[in-house]
């Protein structure tokens, strides 16, 4: 197999807020398991998450706290790792967009694209709050809405009419911060990326593409009804200061958060690598013959595949941009939305204090929303926790080792039967390993689990139809044998699932004092456990999820209200 360079990049979450299921369910985790799935078959993979922490909502989340900004995205930024290490996250390095390298990166970026010509200065009226002293951005500005009469219209959208506002359009306009009514329109000057004159150039590029239909279906709307050129600036302090060397008149103004979060990609492989970052991201430094590969949620499409391209395209042509972008729907929770304020729904930190990392990461790969929305109820999850994880997973690695254990003893004294039926067994898991490969490295999890179902029940129904147990009561050679050939199986069936589940793979492998490198030959890996191989038995693998443990997780997480 000819070995790739691949980058993976997950989106990078707002900093303040706290990651729920579907976080994890529609970028996090597909990405964890398509970066390890790739380092286990011999590939060389950078894999690159952080935070995104510009923007207003950090300002008022630190004003809310009474603490600095900084300090508050520091802290938040502690508590996404923490989580995404509990979750067992494989990052190479987990940065943040507030980085010093960031800020170099978004300013250099910036200069290119004005010296080619792609950034213009504009003069424009927006909405001052006096009381706050500073300019609103639309979304904090509430009125009632002009068209339907809601009256918490948001200066962006009516939530209640769908409508797009202006936010001079509101009915009595307060703001969002203070509820102060004492607003004016004042003038202010902004940069705008000069989209418009990008456009061709991004459809030239779009076209080269070998996206998915939902991929391409956003990034083609978008270009066909035309680019707007897009401000690039805003009246805030926390941000990246817009450099004044190439604009002067821009003076108090950082660069509008979608700007600068997604150069953090590259900020933050420089945060690890230093100038070794170019081999990443400069196509004549190396980065010309590596696979790019995003992950994020749908809603992100547009930015990634227009926006972002776009502005690299516009800055400098060497810049390496995106190959795959794997766009992934939403999860729900029992039918509706997840909400931190209503208190519905169950959030990382809480849900890894409830079940091992592993439970969460097989069920959300298992359900990931590839092609629609998805729902997750408690009942599903326990459901097939139980089925799959325990019962065929648990039982059969218990099955076997305990029951070799107990008659012969934990050193083997028989190879791996290989008779008719053997020979047929490894055939099959030939076929099924060729394919759980192939789905994996093109992103279909839902398939890819399936897949790996299918190989786990394959050892099931071995053991079913062979009976050692009863074998052994006449034939207790054949016995051992056939138990043999279930070892190995078991081993397969973990090396194949290190990428979804690491942490049961690895205590399943040293269990039988194996390591799990992939597999490649199912020949020569069925008789990896031999006569002499020691093994040990694992006190349990899996806990069933009860009903009665459903119930009371429903309760606490308001599933049903
Ligand atoms: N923070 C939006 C989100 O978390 C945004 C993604 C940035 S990716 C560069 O969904
Ligand atoms: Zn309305």
């Amino acid at each position: 197999m000819k070995k790739e360079k691949i980058l993976v990049t997950c989106a990078l979450p707002y900093v303040n807020g706290l990651p729920h299921l579907g976080h994890l369910a529609g970028c996090l985790l597909p990405s964890d398991v398509y970066a390890r799935f790739n380092r286990l078959v011999g590939n060389e993979v950078l894999y690159i998450g952080g935070t995104d922490e510009h923007g207003t909502p950090s300002e008022l989340g630190a004003k809310k706290e009474g603490i600095d900004v900084l300090e508050y995205t520091t802290k938040y930024h502690n508590l996404h790792k923490d989580i995404y290490k509990k979750f067992n996250l494989s990052f190479d390095y987990f940065g943040r967009t507030s980085a010093q390298e960031n800020t170099e990166l978004s300013q250099q970026i910036a200069r290119e694209l004005a010296k080619n010509g792609y950034i213009e200065e504009r003069e424009v009226e927006q909405v001052f709050s006096i009381d706050d002293n500073m300019f609103l951005p639309d979304r904090y500005i509430t009125g009632t809405c002009p068209y339907c009469g809601a009256i918490n219209a948001r200066g962006d959208q009516c939530e209640n009419c769908t409508k797009v506002l202006d936010p001079k359009d509101l009915i009595e306009p307060r703001s969002s911060v203070s509820g102060s009514t004492n607003l004016e329109v004042r003038k202010t000057k902004h940069l705008y990326l000069k989209l418009s004159k990008l456009s061709d150039k991004v459809r030239d590029w779009v076209n080269t593409r070998k996206w998915n239909k939902l991929t391409l279906g956003i990034a083609n709307k978008w270009l066909d009804e035309g680019l707007d050129d897009r401000c690039i600036t805003r009246d805030l302090k926390w941000g990246i200061p817009v450099p004044t060397d190439v604009f002067p008149d821009m003076k108090d103004k950082v660069f509008y958060v979608w700007f600068d979060a997604p150069i953090g990609y590259i900020s933050i492989t420089k945060e690890l690598l230093g100038d070794g970052y170019k081999n990443w991201w400069l196509e004549s430094c190396g980065a010309g013959d590596e696979k790019y590969v995003e992950f994020m949620g749908k809603d992100n499409v547009p930015f990634h595949s227009i926006m972002f391209p776009a502005t690299l395209i516009g800055a400098n042509p060497d810049y390496k941009k995106v190959d795959t972008l794997k766009g992934l729907s939403y999860l729900n929770f029992n039918g509706g939305k997840f909400s931190k304020s209503a208190g519905r729904g169950i959030f990382a930190d809480s849900a890894i204090a409830e079940f091992p990392a592993d439970y969460w990461r097989y069920w959300l790969i298992k359900n990931a929303p590839e092609t629609d929305d998805t729902d997750f109820t408690f009942e599903r999850f326990a459901e097939e926790i139980n089925k799959d994880l325990n019962d065929v997973l648990g039982n059969f690695v218990l099955r076997v080792l305990k029951f070799y254990n107990s008659k012969i003893g934990s050193t083997l004294q028989h190879n791996p039967a290989n008779s008719e039926k053997e020979i047929a067994v490894k055939a099959e898991l030939k076929t099924r390993i060729e394919s759980y490969t192939n789905y994996l490295s093109q992103m279909e999890f839902r398939k890819a689990m399936a897949e790996l179902r299918a190989i786990w029940v394959l050892g099931n129904t071995y053991i079913d139809e062979m009976a050692p147990w009863t074998v052994f009561k006449t034939d207790a050679e054949k016995s051992g044998e056939i138990l043999a050939f279930a070892m190995n199986l078991m081993r397969i069936f973990l090396v194949l699932a290190k990428p979804v589940i690491p942490e049961t793979a690895e205590k399943i492998l040293t269990a039988l004092h194996t390591s799990g490198d992939w597999i490649f030959d199912v020949e020569v890996e069925m008789n990896s456990i031999t006569k002499g191989h020691e093994f040990e038995v694992p006190s349990s693998v899996f806990t069933k999820i009860t009903p009665e443990k459903v119930m009371e997780l429903n309760e606490k997480y308001n599933a049903k209200k």
